[in-house]
């Protein structure tokens, strides 16, 4: 039995040093102390020893079974601890390494000029207004005098949801909106998003911008309307600037203007950039039509005032001297970070 006892031990531990994982050690355990293990095997045939012998006999088996549970003990927690170092080798990080850049974002050009233009007119004491871009025929069209038949309600023209809603033409809704809120005076900015039906080129976009400014007060003239605009000039396109008005027509103002500055690149001598007229066009204005103040509840006789309205894009094109309206809209960050 001694002897049998020491064959097993020695088989056992000739595995045990040739194991090489937790899991290997686990199948040893159960093939020698598992239930239908050798070493239970081994008690299990005690019945055939004689009584005497069986305190003896159950000792060494049980010396057997500690020798075997020590030597398995010893070399799971060293296994254990190379597993470990083994992992917290492949697990370095290097602390030294650079870190990863964060792409920092940038203003879009339209955004840029329309911020110096809104500081411009915050200046001379306007307040910056909002409103929605899906807007009532009445706010786009009627309330600024342009009637049913006008040519820029064609459907041609406009984007309409149904005989009533519509994507605005022009930020001027927004203006009738605060006129009909009735409180005076009024001086305001208003920027945003506009939609036409036009085909995309490299001047044209179903979706662009305007800015449109709004002034009503008492005694407010078309000198008023020359003044203000003229210093806007010199602010956005340099001290001289000149500006020059010439008739114009717009359904919402009586008269009516657009107004061209003097070509920031030659001066107003001509060159190529203002195609050598030495004057570039920059906005259309006047002075609000008395029909457009009645509709919004204002006695014409009482208040007048004065309105413009610019393309955002034509100001971003000309400050940056891009040449192709698609360029802003294609959200190409090599284009848009020069700027
Ligand atoms: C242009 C011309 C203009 C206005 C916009 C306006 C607004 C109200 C009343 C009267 Cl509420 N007028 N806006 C006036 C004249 C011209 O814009 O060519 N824009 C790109």
């Amino acid at each position: 039995m001694k002897e049998r006892l020491q064959a097993i031990k020695e088989a056992c531990f000739a595995k045990i040093e040739a194991a090489v994982g937790m899991d290997v050690l686990n199948e040893i355990r159960v093939e020698f102390l598992g239930k239908k293990g050798e070493l239970t095997s081994v008690l299990k045939s005690m019945k055939d020893v004689a009584p005497e012998d069986r305190p003896k006999v159950g000792q060494l088996v049980n010396d057997c079974r500690a020798a075997i549970e020590e030597r398995l003990e010893a070399v799971r927690s060293a296994l254990a601890a190379k597993e470990r170092e083994e992992k917290m080798k492949a697990e370095t990080i290097d602390v030294t390494l650079p870190a990863k850049k964060s792409q920092r974002g940038h203003r879009h050009p339209n955004n840029i000029a329309l911020a110096e233009l809104e500081k411009v007119f915050i200046g001379m004491g306007y307040e910056i207004v909002d409103g929605p871009e899906i807007e009532k025929d009445y706010y786009n069209f009627e309330a600024l005098n342009i009637p049913a038949n006008h040519p820029a309600k064609d459907e041609q023209d406009t984007f309409y949801f149904n005989s009533e809603m519509l994507l605005r033409t022009q930020t001027s809704s927004v203006q009738a909106h605060v006129m009909e809120q009735g409180k005076l005076p009024i001086r305001v900015l208003c920027p945003g998003r506009v939609y036409r039906s036009d085909e995309i080129d490299a001047t044209h976009s179903p979706c662009f911008h305007q800015v449109e400014g709004l002034v009503i007060d008492k005694n407010i003239t078309f000198s008023d309307l020359k003044g203000t605009l003229a210093v806007a000039a010199t602010k956005l396109f340099g001290a001289d600037t000149k500006v020059k008005f010439r008739p114009h027509h717009f359904p919402f103002t009586e008269p009516s203007a657009e107004m061209d500055v003097s070509c920031f690149k030659c001066g107003g001598k001509g060159c190529r950039f203002c195609k050598g007229s030495g004057w570039i066009e920059i906005l259309g204005c006047g002075m609000v039509h008395p029909r457009v103040l009645r509709m919004s509840g204002i006695d014409p006789e009482e208040y007048t005032g004065f309105a413009f309205g610019v393309g955002l894009e034509r100001i971003t094109l000309l400050k940056y001297e891009i040449d192709d309206l698609r360029l802003l809209y294609e959200n190409d960050t090599r284009f848009l970070k020069q700027f």
